[in-house]
């Protein structure tokens, strides 16, 4: 019955998104009820720092919204239903408490309920001031959840240390894979411009933990590094200090050369690591808590240490020597792959850097793409992850939705990302696959024992009212910074939580909107790359399909080059008889993949080349199932469709209606993979369709005369 008041208080108007999570609108007059009496005041530390002054204002922001109330000012405790903010240094009142402070992490937070001079409160409390942020916005999540505060007894710790946004944004303030507008950063009116949606920006993140933000693209200009641009990101990193989030930078490795007039950028010259360690002065002087670079080398035509016949290793440890007298790191990307190596794209990374275990200075960490290709709606883990014992990894996942429908497909990446961390690499110190060798804890640290632990997310935020694209893209921000925090949380409750703070805490809405978004990724797989297949996108923008695509100059340029699809046949062969990419996993996994009955039925067309009429699993061959999943995809999104229709008096009429278009969007464009994908895989193979199955709506020719020039992100 609590339930149904909450949806009375529906908001009459219209909303773009800008609040994302952060909306605080009222709760009922029931919850107000309860919450006000245990939220009445608030007791900061004598010397609040920036950060507590952030949750001082977020509280009050906050619960003014929620209860219709801001707390008092208190000097002391003289009343029930005080909030005590604070660390043991910085406030006498929760020092006295000794609460069981240890046993967090840094950035940790606890919150309890507690009795101090006779008076009810609650204590949010940390060992530093950014804990304290964290625990406010946290306590805050509880009211917007509607969970009950009277008796709360709960810690947090972020399980990973590097938790960071990577923008891939351009200083012409274009976004590479961007599909919410420009680029947040106004880097033409920085650093006297300080536009007051970085504070929002920085607010959202610290609400789900994030702690840092490479500011430019990873295909990155050594602009970047001028005295004029490093001026621009110390203002932003002013705005973003109080919320505990770092800058980060991405170094284009060759910057001695075009902006330091040196000859040869070898990360072996004296005046190359002299240029580096005077760069790395000049930024800490602006920035003293700078975070470091991130760096794409030696990929996709980037320059790199190989230009001059040194290694990664080579490379990054330059870097990082530059950086370690400031207390930086160096994140050296994986994702290299050569135009000119004919070895299968999805070996390459491996082969590349297995060898270089242990070869890199402390302050590096390798920063590895969740699966061993590029962000496909579905991959495998990528093989390195568990075969790097001594040198710590670090996530990147994709938040923008580059081979997922851009933003106008409603993709929940909540399953995707679980997938991926959930998955046993089975490098456990037994060799065997019990669980505890997960891609989690690699990332987290704890199987090797890393001495630094991180994971990044690929930005999905541009200039946009509703910061994403979309309303339900917000939900991949959050759910990154969610699992960021706690990589073994589930993507299910995060979705809920998402779906109670954006719209509204009502069972019956989150619960079938929870359902829809928990199906949307599996629905993108099925109707663009199912069984295992990968990156048949259109060329360059990545946008529609275009399997058919097999004039590119290098084969793995090429579509066809994935999906090996012949008269005979369709399908990668990654068995010994094949590439072989199965040998980087460990033993278990590669038995378990290179067998074609033992192989998960998603990732078959990933290792396996298959006749057509291969039987599966369902009773059907392999082609009658390959139409039934683009079917099933196909009909999903129909489904989504009408779900979310039935949900429209829970949601204000802008949201409703541009979500409710943009699925209209994403139920054309699923048809149309489907029908393109049938068609094609139809000519190359000879086959019918199965009986009863509807022919593509267009002839195989239009759908290859597709074009589309301006696609954004390109
Ligand atoms: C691919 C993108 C490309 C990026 C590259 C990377 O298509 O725009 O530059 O990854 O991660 O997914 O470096």
């Amino acid at each position: 019955m609590l339930i149904s008041i909450a949806t009375a208080a529906l908001p009459a108007v219209a909303e773009d998104g800008y609040d994302l999570w952060l909306r605080y609108k009222p709760v009922s007059a029931e919850w107000r009820r309860e919450y006000r009496p245990l939220a009445q005041a608030l007791l900061l530390p004598r010397a609040p720092s920036p950060t507590i002054r952030a949750a001082e204002r977020e509280l009050r922001r906050g619960l003014a919204g929620l209860l219709g109330a801001e707390p008092q000012q208190a000097g002391s405790v003289r009343r029930d239903g005080t909030l005590l903010l604070g660390t043991p240094a910085s406030s006498p009142t929760i020092a006295r408490l000794d609460l069981p402070l240890a046993q967090l992490r840094p950035g940790g937070y606890l919150i309890r309920s507690v009795v101090v001079d006779g008076h009810r409160a609650t204590a949010i409390a940390a060992n530093d001031d950014i804990g304290v942020l964290y625990g406010s916005y946290r306590f805050l999540r509880l009211l917007q959840t509607r969970q009950p505060i009277a008796q709360l007894d709960l810690a947090s710790s972020p399980q990973i240390q590097l938790r960071l946004l990577n923008h891939w944004d351009n200083l012409d303030r274009t976004v590479e894979r961007g599909y919410a507008g420009q680029s947040l950063w106004d880097w033409w009116r920085l650093p006297d411009f300080r536009d007051p949606r970085y504070t929002d920006y920085a607010r959202a993140n610290a609400s789900i933990g994030i702690n840092g933000t490479v500011l430019n693209n990873v295909n990155a200009k050594s602009d970047s590094l001028t005295p004029r641009y490093i001026a621009k990101a110390a203002a932003l990193a002013d705005v973003f200090r109080p919320y505990g989030i770092r800058v980060y930078l991405s170094a284009r490795f060759n910057a001695p050369m075009e902006i330091g007039g040196l000859g040869t950028a070898d990360p072996l010259d004296s005046d190359v690591r002299h240029w580096w360690r005077d760069k790395a002065d000049e930024i800490y002087a602006a920035i003293p808590d700078f975070g470091g670079f991130l760096v794409k080398a030696n990929s996709e035509g980037q320059p790199g240490p190989q230009d001059y016949g040194r290694s990664h290793a080579d490379g990054a440890n330059m870097l990082a020597a530059a950086l370690e007298p400031h207390g930086g790191v160096v994140m050296w990307r994986a994702f290299v792959y050569a135009h000119d190596n004919p070895e299968d794209r999805a070996k390459q990374a491996y082969s590349e850097f297995k060898s270089l275990d242990g070869e890199f200075a402390d302050n590096v960490v390798l920063q590895v793409k969740n699966g061993p290709i590029d962000f496909q709606p579905r991959e495998p883990f990528h093989p390195l992850f568990g075969a790097m014992p001594h040198t710590p990894l670090m996530m990147e996942f994709q938040i923008t939705k580059e081979y997922l429908g851009f933003a106008t497909h409603l993709a929940y990446l909540g399953p995707l990302f679980e997938e991926v961390l959930d998955a046993d690499t089975c490098r456990s110190a037994s060799g065997r696959c019990d669980g505890s060798a997960t891609v989690a804890s690699v990332v987290d640290g704890s199987l090797h024992g890393y001495r630094t632990t991180g994971i990044a997310g690929v930005a999905n935020i541009g200039t946009d009212r509703d910061w994403s694209g979309s309303i339900f893209n917000q939900a991949n921000w959050y759910v990154f910074g969610r699992l960021a925090w706690d990589p073994r949380d589930s993507a299910r409750a995060i979705a809920e939580d998402w779906l109670s703070m954006t719209f509204v805490p009502d069972g019956s809405f989150v619960g079938p909107a929870a359902d829809m978004m928990m199906a949307s990724r599996e629905a993108v797989v099925d109707y663009m790359t199912p069984l295992g297949l990968a990156h048949l996108m259109g060329t360059g923008h990545h946008y529609g399909p275009a399997p058919w695509v097999d004039t590119l100059a290098r084969p793995e340029w090429n579509p066809v080059y994935y999906h090996r699809a012949d008269a005979r046949g369709i399908g990668f062969d990654r068995t010994a008889e094949g590439s072989d990419a199965v040998a980087q996993y460990a033993p278990p996994i590669a038995a378990k993949f290179a067998g074609r009955s033992s192989v998960p039925e998603k990732y078959l067309l990933w290792f396996h080349h298959l006749p057509w009429n291969y039987p599966m699993s369902t009773g059907r061959d392999l082609w009658g199932e390959l139409v039934y999943r683009y079917d099933r995809g196909a009909d999903e999104v129909a489904a989504m469709r009408r779900q979310w229709s039935a949900l429209h008096r829970y949601v204000d009429r802008e949201r409703f209606a541009k979500t409710a278009d943009f699925l209209a969007i994403q139920q054309r464009e699923a048809r149309w993979w489907r029908d393109a994908c049938i068609a094609y895989f139809r000519s190359v193979s000879g086959r019918e369709l199965p009986r009863g199955v509807r022919p593509p709506e267009h002839a195989l020719a239009y759908y290859r005369a597709q074009k589309f020039p301006w696609a954004p992100g390109h």
